[in-house]
This record gives C-alpha cells, sequence and structure tokens, in this order.
C-alpha cells in the first residue's frame, strides 16, 4: 500500500516534471524461500522476508546499472535486499558504497537479539555483515560500518547499542541535531563519500520525521526531525550530487490523514532530485 500511496501523491509525475524519465516497474513479488529457517521461533515473516531480501537484491543490482533507483516501501526490512544489491553494484564498479539511514531507530538487531521480533529492525545488522542472519542470502558485498552514518535517532534497544558502541558507525542523534543542527553531520558524512569516490545510497523511513508531520508510520517516536531539517538533508544531498539511489520506506497509507504524509515523502524526494525555490546563486542576501 506505501507504493500505491506514493503514486497516488503524484511521485511518477513529479519525478517528469524535473525533466526525468521514468520507469515504474510496478509492485515486486518475492522468491519463495520454503527451506525451514534455523532462527529462533517469534520471528514474523522470516522465510517471507528472506525470499523478499533475495528478489530485491537481484533487482537492485541490475537496477543502478540503469539509473537511479528509488525503493518503495514498505517495511524497511526490504532494505536488506535494496542495499546489499546496490552494494554487490558498487563492487563491480570498483567504488565504495556508503550509507545514509535517516530514521528515528538503528535498525541493528539481529534475529538473534530482537526481543519484538519484527525484521524492520535488522537490516544494518545485515548489510555491514553481522552474525545472526545464517538463514538469508550470504552477502557478496559488506558494507563497512564506517560508511554508514545514521541520522535521526531517538529509540535505540540496548542490545542495538552494545552492538553499535563496538563499531565505528556515525551516529548523529536527535540530542547532537538539537544542538549542531542536521547540516553539520550530515557535511562531514558527505565529505567522507565525496573524498572516497563513493556511491550513496540514502534510506528514507518515515519515522525519521516528527510524527506531528507525519503519522502515516506504525513506529512514531515524538521529537522528529522537522520538515524544514528534512528538505534541508534533501536539498543537501541534491546539492552534493552523490545521492546514487534512495529508500522511501515504513509509509502506512491507513494510518495517514489526507495523504499528508505521503505527499510529504514525495516533496522531500523532490527536493532530493534538485527542486528549489531559487537557485544557490540567485539566493537573495546569501
Ligand atoms: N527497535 C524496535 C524493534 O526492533 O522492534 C523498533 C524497530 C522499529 C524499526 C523501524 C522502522 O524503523
Ligand atoms: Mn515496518
Ligand atoms: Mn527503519
Ligand atoms: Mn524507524
Amino acid at each position: 500500500m506505501g507504493p500505491d500511496a506514493l503514486r497516488t501523491a503524484g511521485i511518477t509525475q513529479m519525478i517528469r516534471e524535473m525533466g526525468h524519465s521514468v520507469v515504474d516497474l510496478g509492485n515486486m513479488t518475492p522468491d519463495i524461500y520454503d527451506t525451514d529457517p534455523t532462527a529462533r521461533d517469534g520471528i514474523h515473516m522470516l522465510r517471507e522476508n528472506i525470499g523478499w531480501t533475495r528478489r530485491l537484491c537481484e533487482v537492485a543490482e541490475q537496477q543502478m546499472g540503469q539509473g537511479f533507483p528509488i525503493f518503495m516501501g514498505g517495511d524497511h526490512a526490504l532494505s536488506a535486499g535494496s542495499v546489499s544489491g546496490v552494494a554487490r553494484y558498487a563492487v563491480s564498479q570498483n567504488r565504495p558504497l556508503f550509507v545514509l539511514w535517516l530514521d528515528a531507530h538503528s535498525d541493528f538487531h539481529t534475529p538473534k537479539t530482537s526481543s519484538s521480533g519484527n525484521l524492520h529492525g535488522t537490516p544494518v545488522a545485515y548489510i555491514t555483515g553481522q552474525a545472526g542472519f545464517e538463514d538469508y542470502p550470504p552477502l557478496r558485498a559488506v558494507v563497512p560500518p564506517e560508511q554508514v552514518g545514521m541520522i535521526g535517532l531517538r529509540s535505540v534497544d540496548p542490545a542495538e547499542k552494545q552492538a553499535l558502541q563496538a563499531l565505528s558507525i556515525s551516529i548523529a542523534d536527535m540530542r547532537l541535531i538539537d544542538e549542531f543542527g542536521i547540516k553539520t553531520p550530515l557535511v562531514r558524512f558527505l565529505e567522507r563519500v565525496g573524498a572516497a569516490n563513493g556511491l550513496l545510497h540514502v534510506s528514507l523511513d518515515v519515522d525519521f520525521l516528527d510524527p506531528s508531520i507525519a503519522p502515516a508510520v506504525g513506529t512514531t517516536v515524538p521529537g522528529g526531525a522537522t520538515t524544514r531539517e528534512a528538505h534541508l538533508v534533501m536539498e543537501l544531498l541534491s546539492d552534493s550530487g552523490l545521492m546514487t539511489s534512495i529508500d522511501l520506506v515504513e509509509l502506512n497509507p491507513f494510518l495517514d490523514e489526507r495523504g499528508r504524509t505521503a505527499q510529504l515523502m514525495v516533496d522531500l524526494l523532490a527536493s532530493g532530485l534538485g527542486r528549489r525555490v531559487f537557485d544557490r546563486n540567485t539566493r537573495p542576501f546569501m
């Protein structure tokens, strides 16, 4: 339902109006995975998620060679597939892949540590090659933790925190954003991507945004990014020219109010693709 809500909000038309051609591949279907998983009980839809990961990984690798893929969800578990496929493509190009995770959550559980059993809480651990994903497709290309940046965090479970503390993922929680502004950590991360001639995959979870502006998500956490903070992130991404693929995830239109969250996600993508009120060089005062 998420992708259809984005389509209804005019995502295709917006991209065309910005001068790009669009191919909508339609809604994907997962591969069948009918092996008995070895993971403990209580992990929801594990087989389905493994099937989705396999399919999306193939599609992502293939589509990276065709243009700028936009992966619409749906559950954030889809990023296990989208990012692992993008990572394979990056290896084929001999370029490092950086991943920017815009989210209230760190999504750093494994099927072994998750207490909810919801696999949307796990994709970053999978793509960075953490143990505990033995049932999943083996990663051909791991994203090194030092090439991952997380911005917007405000809900991290103890097991995730413990695992993250041992790694060098760059983290800007909301406290840091309050103190230094959202531009500071983002620009530092982008400088590293540019210096390494990296590809940049952005994973935008609706719950990165404050629930007051984006109610259409099942995992709202108060204290999120404002409308302008989120647009600034997307505008700076566009200015950098570094972003090469994006996930738009966790949109649940059943929880929306007159489509406002879907519209905001489309508008944010427009900023990420270069929509501006004025060009930078014609901006008054600065
Ligand atoms: N950490 C919690 C869990 O694992 O259940 C919440 C995860 C929510 C993940 C979402 C969508 O970003
Ligand atoms: Mn979800
Ligand atoms: Mn998420
Ligand atoms: Mn989230």
